[in-house]
């Protein structure tokens, strides 16, 4: 019998078909193993996250939840979303867990599809204090629809500033009261709101997209016992593939539900659904336990060495996977010290801090964290390299007299040092060839 030719563009790697996009995939493989990777949101998922993840079950459409779906063919996709949700439930406690959100800030305004109605007052934590665009901030839909008010945190503790939040809960009386953020370096207090917003009749949501991973290892309070909603990224600390999550008392499971789909979105995408589940899994194992815990010890010790060389850390230092800090004592912007550590090899974000005058564009902050350093198996030896590192760039950015080709010459040195220390620890997920040289 003569072989079935088949079209080599159908047949083909990605080599074969698309080498534009696949030159470009390598070298981001490069760039994550070559660089030290602080951006506190990021991560590397497991090679078993990615399989799930680039799995044929993207092929499928599955508008609806297991069991009462709007296409035919749902036998297995109904078995991998009623896995996840089960696994979900059992990892977090919680009564009602909807794995479909797109990601976090979808799964953020399905809660205010569901729980409220626009023009409702909402209250979250500011952008400028640490919380969420998604938590009422002016240019986000839930500035624009809703009333939104806004609290922070303690000038001189740095912590959430709970008068403030009672008071203005007392005023204001909001129908939703979100808590949680993404650049808070502290414990959140999940019973205090929670006693705060039920006070004043409101539903309290958690959003945990940074600490998901340090929640479901018991590194951090869980927030499930207390409120009424919780909100959560699949993809920082608790290593899956970018998704979203939510878990709610079942009361609410119907208009969550509803407001997800049709609310929001149309068909779930299965093949993240299946690598949540696979994130999920790996999140159970004692494995997982002791690396959130070395998320944190890696922070602390992190923040400690950064202390010592006169950085000042918004809070005086971390309680979680994140540290905040402003650069002006440097001499210099977190703008400038983002794109300095950059040109050294050293990947971070620029951020406000609390009562920042300066812009967002421009702030006085840096933010970083370790979940990403800790999955590839950075340990306190590393987490004083860096803060000396991180010293050294600070130093050279903010040395006026340097010239430009000095500057960068010093960067280029440091960027050498941090390539042969990633060197010594290949990173979950990314491709090496035989000898341990990422492709
Ligand atoms: N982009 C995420 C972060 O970096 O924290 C939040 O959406």
């Amino acid at each position: 019998m003569e072989a079935v030719a088949v079209r080599p563009e159908v047949a083909g790697t990605l080599a074969a078909v698309d080498p534009e996009v696949e030159t470009i995939i390598r070298a981001e493989n490069r760039r994550q193993h070559n660089k030290i990777r602080l951006i506190p949101s990021e991560n590397y998922a497991s090679q078993a996250v990615l399989e799930a993840s680039g799995s044929i079950l993207t092929n499928k459409y599955s508008e609806g939840y297991a069991g009462a779906r709007y296409y035919e063919g749902q036998r297995e996709i109904d078995k991998i979303e009623r896995l996840c949700v089960e696994r979900a439930k059992e990892v977090f406690g919680a009564e009602h867990v909807n794995v479909q959100p797109y990601s976090g800030s979808p799964a953020n305004q399905a809660v205010y599809v569901g729980l409220c109605a626009p023009g409702d007052t909402v209250m979250g934590l500011a952008l400028a204090h640490g919380g969420h665009l998604t938590h009422g901030d002016r240019v986000s839909i839930s500035g624009m629809h809703y009333k939104s008010v806004q609290y922070g945190v303690c000038r001189d503790s740095g912590e959430i500033d709970f008068d403030q939040v009672e008071a203005l809960a007392k005023e204001h009386r909001p129908k939703l009261l979100f808590c949680g953020g993404t650049a808070y370096p502290r414990i959140v207090d999940f019973a205090r709101f929670a006693e705060i917003g039920h006070s004043v009749g409101a539903i309290v949501i958690a959003d945990i997209a940074h600490i998901a991973g340090l929640v479901a290892a018991g590194m951090h309070p869980s927030p499930v016992p207390h409120v009424d909603v919780v909100t959560t990224t699949t993809h920082k600390s608790l290593r899956g593939p970018r998704g979203g999550m939510i878990l709610c008392r079942a009361q609410y499971a119907d208009a969550i539900d509803k407001a997800v789909f049709p609310g929001l979105q149309g068909g779930p995408h299965n093949s993240t659904t299946a690598a949540i589940a696979v994130a999920l899994k790996e999140a159970t194992s004692e494995e997982f336990k002791l690396y959130a815990q070395q998320i944190v010890a890696n922070a602390q010790t992190l923040a400690a060495a950064l202390s010592v060389r006169g950085f000042a850390l918004s809070s005086g230092g971390t309680d979680n996977h994140l540290i905040l800090m402003d650069m002006t004592n440097k001499g210099i912007t977190g703008y400038a010290m983002a794109k300095a550590l950059d040109a050294s090899g050293i990947v971070c974000n620029f951020n406000r801090v609390p009562f920042d005058p300066r812009p967002a564009r421009k702030p006085s902050g840096i933010r970083i964290g370790t979940p990403a350093i800790t999955s590839r198996g950075f340990g306190a030896e590393e987490m004083e390299q860096l803060a000396e590192w991180m010293d050294r760039v600070a130093q050279v950015r903010a040395n006026k007299a340097l010239e430009l080709d000095d500057r960068k010459a010093e960067y280029a040195e440091i960027t050498t040092e941090v390539r042969a220390l990633c060197a010594r620890f290949p990173a979950p997920g990314l491709l090496y060839d035989g000898g341990g040289k990422p492709l």
